[in-house]
């Protein structure tokens, strides 16, 4: 998947190489086997303390065990990078969006006439839909994220309902399509592209009238940075991130709904209607509690208090609670939430551990439940393919 032809960096490390080393190895060459897969050859780091995981087009991962607890949003140069094309050179004084299709009055609108509408600023959470997938067994193709591909950022923009209702939305529209401005050619894996395409991807009209979906212009109180969509880019709270359209160009409102390459052949689950598998375009966030610390293979010094913590989200909405496990899910304490629910956004949750007397290996594992009453899954629904990677992700470490 992530069907591109370009060159991924490094293996990363599977649940498959996981296993092997805690079972088939003693811990200490497992260590050995995981600071190779750490290493050089798994994902090159940047000064920023970003992880690469693709070069040409640069995907870039943040370092999850570097999360910091006391900060609510994720520094625009910590903040992942997911992109399928190189990316465009966009300045803001070009740039121009048009809004078409069914609609009253199509018109295009420039970055000047953008910033004088009314503003919003939402704090959202994006989380790309293959987080975590260097942990599914068996295998699957694509960017080999491990914990990082999520991050948490203010936003400021025009609600893209405000948009929508200068354009003048005709009673027969039912999506509508987010063009990015990046452009270009998958050869393989399967299947190739027909020629040169956009990066393009569709929401139901009632998500896209959402007061939580806006064009953004500004990240954490900066323009955009280029990466991540600039001048202006669509942000869709709540859902994953490949709804959220960096270097927006094109807004097509639509009488049927859009099959387009990023929502069939890509970001899609197999949902049963009728007893009939049928494909679905990734949606919303799913419940969700990830471990920062220990991280993968962490040794913990044995019979001393220990913070384990981390962050967990479930869309739009809250996170009622946080479990912790430190037995490999034998049994369970309920961890402290940090702070104030803040909606879209993920909240931290610490737990106070006294590590066990004896050296071993341990698992940890964290699980949420949200206010609706979501309990993350304990195992994978392989329907999901290679996306919506949200199960309980053992941690395994060495206490020592
Ligand atoms: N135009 C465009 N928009 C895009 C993408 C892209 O490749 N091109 N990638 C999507 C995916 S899959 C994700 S997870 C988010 C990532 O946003 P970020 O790079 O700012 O973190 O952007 C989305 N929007
Ligand atoms: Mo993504």
């Amino acid at each position: 998947m992530d069907g591109t032809s370009k060159r991924e960096i490094g293996p990363g490390f599977g649940r498959r190489d996981l296993l092997r080393g805690a079972v088939a190895l003693p811990f200490a060459q497992a260590l050995g086997g995981r600071a190779a897969a750490f290493g050089a050859d798994d994902g090159d780091r940047r000064p920023t303390g970003m992880i690469g995981r693709q070069r040409d087009p640069e995907n870039l991962e943040f370092p999850f065990s570097a999360l910091d607890t006391r900060r609510l949003l994720t520094p625009n140069e910590q903040f992942y990078v997911r992109t399928h094309f190189e990316v465009p050179e966009i300045g803001a004084k070009t740039w121009n969006l048009k809004v078409e299709g069914e609609v009253e009055r199509p018109f295009e609108l420039s970055y000047d006439e953008l910033r004088r509408m009314p503003s919003q600023t939402v704090t959202a959470l994006l989380e790309c839909s293959g987080n975590g997938r260097v942990f599914l067994e068996p295998p699957q193709v694509g960017i080999r994220w491990e914990l990082g591909a999520v991050g948490t950022a203010e936003w400021k923009g025009v609600p893209l309902a405000a948009v929508l209702e200068r354009a003048g939305v005709k009673p027969n529209a039912v999506e509508v399509i987010l063009e990015g401005a990046d452009k270009g050619e998958f050869k393989e894996p399967n299947p190739r592209t027909p020629g040169v395409i956009p990066y393009a991807r569709s929401l139901p009209l009632a998500k896209a009238k959402a007061p939580e979906v806006l064009l953004a212009y500004e990240m954490n109180g900066e323009p955009l940075p280029p990466r991540h969509g600039h001048p202006v880019r669509a942000v869709v709270a709540g859902w994953y991130g490949m709804a959220s359209v960096k270097w927006l160009k094109r807004i097509v409102v639509t009488d049927r709904t859009f099959d387009g390459y990023f929502q069939t052949f890509m970001y899609t689950t197999w949902d049963s209607r009728h007893g009939l598998p049928t494909i679905v375009p990734v949606t919303e966030i799913q419940v969700k509690a990830q471990v920062a610390r220990p991280a993968p293979y962490e040794v913990v010094p044995k019979g001393e208090p220990y913070r384990i913590y981390g962050a967990a989200w479930a869309g739009g909405s809250d996170v009622a609670k946080v479990e912790v496990s430190t037995d490999g899910g034998q049994s369970w304490t309920v961890a402290k939430l940090i702070g104030e629910p803040v909606t879209y956004a993920w909240r931290f949750w610490e737990h106070e551990w006294r590590t066990p007397e004896r050296a071993g290996p341990h698992v940890i594992m964290a699980r949420a439940t949200d206010s609706r009453g979501r309990v993350q899954p304990m195992e994978r629904d392989h329907d999901r393919r290679d996306a919506v990677i949200s199960h309980v992700l053992p941690i395994e470490i060495e206490v020592r």
